[in-house]
């Protein structure tokens, strides 16, 4: 297929149209369109939230009846099934548009290639592929789920020039500025759901909600806890919002924590820890697409050891803690450098005096 200087623009469009539902579509993807035709762009739409229009309608609507024997730029495979909404396949069809052009086929088990063919079985031309790798890692956490490997983790640190997260009495506010701070609540408010260790709970009681202005939707949060030691008190299940405890199944919890505002949630033990492949699939049974993990080094280490880790978030701040301080990752200790864990840079950006770094988790066949 090959695709023009036009073509990429508005499917450079869409994308950005996107990422407008960044923080609002679960456990739906960000999707966005754009409708052309001439060479001037006639309607523009994007996926809101769940159980709102598609992209598509958007789109159709501002484009009226420009729609007809113009191109639609979508940044998803049309859907072709009655989910909350109808079919984008029948709206785009029924309003004549002559060609389509997707991104990635939608990995949604009732789409799959179906919206597709239900366009060309309409006589619409129809291409896919185009900005295929940008389209996919903005809705990372949803293609993965889709296709039954559980969702996206990112592990979120905030570290100092020497990997300190806290100094050895716990204390870690602030290691990074303000700005990195807000950052974090952004990339927060996109995630499914937000997971951190009784650790943590402990010792930060942090809140884990999201707090920026104008947000409409809290992420699920999530406590990994064993043993069942949340404190009833604890910040976060006062706040708004859904709180998950995750504890062994094999021992019970206390009365005051069932009976109080979180669900408990038992699975299977892994030694004495969770079993934290089991926690993943129930999170992907609750539609979880990205969870970001805020903890301390042993649930983000075990995490990295059961090879679960997908992206880590990493603020660099410029500043050193020296010795006794703790560590972000606790595994190992490795026997030879044949065992370390190789990383791949995503990306390394400037945010106020700190560094934002994100990388991947290189795993190999190792
Ligand atoms: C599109 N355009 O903008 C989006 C799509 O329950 P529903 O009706 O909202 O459908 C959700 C599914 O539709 C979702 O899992 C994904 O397969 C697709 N999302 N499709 O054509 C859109 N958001
Ligand atoms: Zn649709």
């Amino acid at each position: 297929m090959s695709w023009d200087a036009f073509d990429h623009r508005c499917m450079a469009e869409a994308l950005r149209l996107a990422r407008r539902g960044l923080d609002g579509t679960h456990p739906n993807p960000r999707v966005g369109c754009v409708i052309a035709r001439d060479g001037r762009v006639l309607g523009r739409g994007w996926h809101a939230f769940a159980g709102g229009p598609h992209a598509e309608i958007g789109a159709l609507e501002e484009a009226g009846e420009g729609a007809r024997g113009a191109t639609a730029y979508v940044s998803l495979e049309p859907c072709s099934h009655h989910g909350r909404t109808a079919p984008c396949t029948a709206a785009l069809i029924e309003a004549g548009i002559a060609r389509v052009v997707s991104a990635v086929r939608d990995p949604n088990p009732s789409v799959d290639g179906d919206g597709e063919r239900q366009l060309r079985d309409a006589g619409v031309a129809v291409e896919s592929g185009l900005m295929a790798a940008a389209a996919e890692a903005l809705n990372a956490g949803f293609f993965k789920r889709m296709r039954g490997q559980g969702p996206w983790v990112r592990v979120k640190l905030a570290q100092s020039l020497d990997g300190r997260t806290a100094l050895a009495s716990g204390q870690s506010q602030w290691i990074t500025g303000e700005a990195a701070r807000r950052d974090v609540q952004a990339w927060r408010a996109r995630a499914s759901a937000v997971l951190t260790g009784i650790g943590t709970v402990r010792a930060d009681d942090p809140a884990l909600n999201v707090r920026t202005p104008g947000c409409r939707r809290q992420p699920l949060r999530v406590i990994a806890d064993s043993r069942w030691q949340t404190p009833p008190a604890a910040h976060t299940l006062s706040l708004e919002g859904e709180v998950l405890i995750a504890g062994r199944a094999d021992l019970e919890a206390p009365a005051a924590l069932a009976a109080g505002p979180a669900e408990l949630l038992p699975l299977p033990a892994r030694g004495a820890h969770l079993d934290l492949r089991a926690l993943m699939q129930a999170l992907a049974a609750r539609e979880v697409n990205e969870v970001q993990v805020e903890a301390g080094a042993t649930l983000c280490g075990a995490l990295l050891e059961e090879r679960l880790v997908d992206e880590i978030l990493l603020y660099q701040a410029p500043l050193l803690l020296g010795a006794g301080a703790r560590d972000a990752f606790r595994f190992g200790p490795l026997a030879s450098m044949e065992e370390r864990v190789p990383l791949q840079w995503l990306e390394q950006v400037r945010v106020g005096r700190d560094l934002r770094l994100r990388l991947r988790p290189d795993y190999g066949d190792r």
